[in-house]
């Protein structure tokens, strides 16, 4: 799914992904001026995108640590149909949840990692980092599958190798699915990628799942990232998009195949911003993370990223 090494033609995604590769910081990008930033959508750009709250209620969002339903935006880029991209639709407390999560939790057997193709884990990664004080292990962790896990040598889903997705993921993702109206979405499979500052995701299309209706939901969490979203061709120039923490791009109907990449990840200036939370108003939600619970994830994700994303693999009996 990852690596494309087609050699295309007048590669113009490539020219694209070197350009943003060289940024060192969120000034460079400001100085380049041509990298959409989600807060600030140029309505020649995007379209607004209706969302719907048929067959979901306001309690439904809040659980999912949505913000209520009148906050939640989500827009179409013009130039490619399908490309919907909700900015930070999440309670700031949420996210602290979510990254909690994929720190400490969702790595864990019988969930798949990078790291199983050539260690046996012995305990929790999370938890062994910190007690020897020593992320050296843990920062090798690049990516964990849930639901059907992926056959990253043969590129297909295993449909004998499942594990039921996480609940709080798997209802997360239906309730998105659901506002955009896919109100059947089945939320099979995911991958959570671990990024450093000197990651990059070179471009690829993801065509294993057999549905192609169904879209993919994806959400980014902590250090930002410059992702480019082509069209079906490499030889079109790519729009580039600045995802922040909590934004979530969905990939549906004609953009579901298009290619996409992560050529830069920058720490981002305003990170703290995406975390505050108001203590009282948290702490009856079951997501709720404590300040000090909080600071050792907050040390991880403030100089990484998180990307979480989520698809359907079969097709609706
Ligand atoms: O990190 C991202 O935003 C994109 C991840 C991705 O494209 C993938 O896992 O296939």
């Amino acid at each position: 799914m990852y690596e494309d090494t087609k050699i295309v033609e007048n590669d113009l995604f490539m020219k694209e992904f070197k350009i943003y590769k060289q940024i060192k910081s969120f000034d460079d990008l400001k100085k380049l001026n041509q990298c959409v930033f989600l807060d600030n959508l140029d309505p020649n750009l995007f379209n607004a995108i209706e969302l719907n709250l048929n067959s979901l209620n306001e309690e439904d969002l809040k659980t999912s640590g949505l913000r209520p339903f009148n906050e939640i935006k989500c827009y179409e880029l013009k130039s490619n149909p399908g490309l919907l991209v909700i900015p930070n639709p999440f309670e700031n407390g949420y996210q602290r949840f979510l990254i909690k999560k994929c720190l400490y939790e969702y790595h864990d057997p019988p969930n798949k990692t990078n790291l199983d193709l050539h260690m046996k884990r012995d305990g929790n990664l999370w938890t062994n980092a910190l007690k020897c004080q020593n992320f050296g292990e843990f920062n090798k962790l690049r990516w964990t599958t849930i639901g059907y896990h992926y056959d990253w040598t043969n590129k297909v889903y295993n449909e004998l190798d499942y594990t039921d997705p996480p609940v709080d993921v798997a209802e997360l993702s239906r309730v998105i699915a659901a506002l955009i109206g896919y109100k059947n979405y089945k939320p099979e499979a995911g991958i959570i990628n671990y990024y450093h500052l000197n990651s990059t995701l070179s471009a690829h299309q993801d065509h294993s799942e057999k549905n192609m209706n169904a879209p993919l939901i994806s959400i980014s969490l902590g250090s930002s990232a410059v992702f480019l979203i082509g069209t079906t061709t490499k030889t079109e120039k790519p729009v580039s998009l600045l995802l922040r923490s909590g934004d979530v791009v969905i990939m549906s109907e004609k953009a579901r195949l298009a290619y996409h990449a992560v050529p830069k990840i920058l720490a981002d200036p305003e990170i703290d911003n995406f975390f505050q939370q108001n203590n009282e108003m948290c702490q009856s939600r079951k997501w709720y993370v404590s300040d000090q619970e909080w600071n050792n994830f907050y040390n991880y994700i403030k100089i990484n990223r998180i990307n979480l994303n989520i698809r359907q693999v079969n097709n609706n009996d």
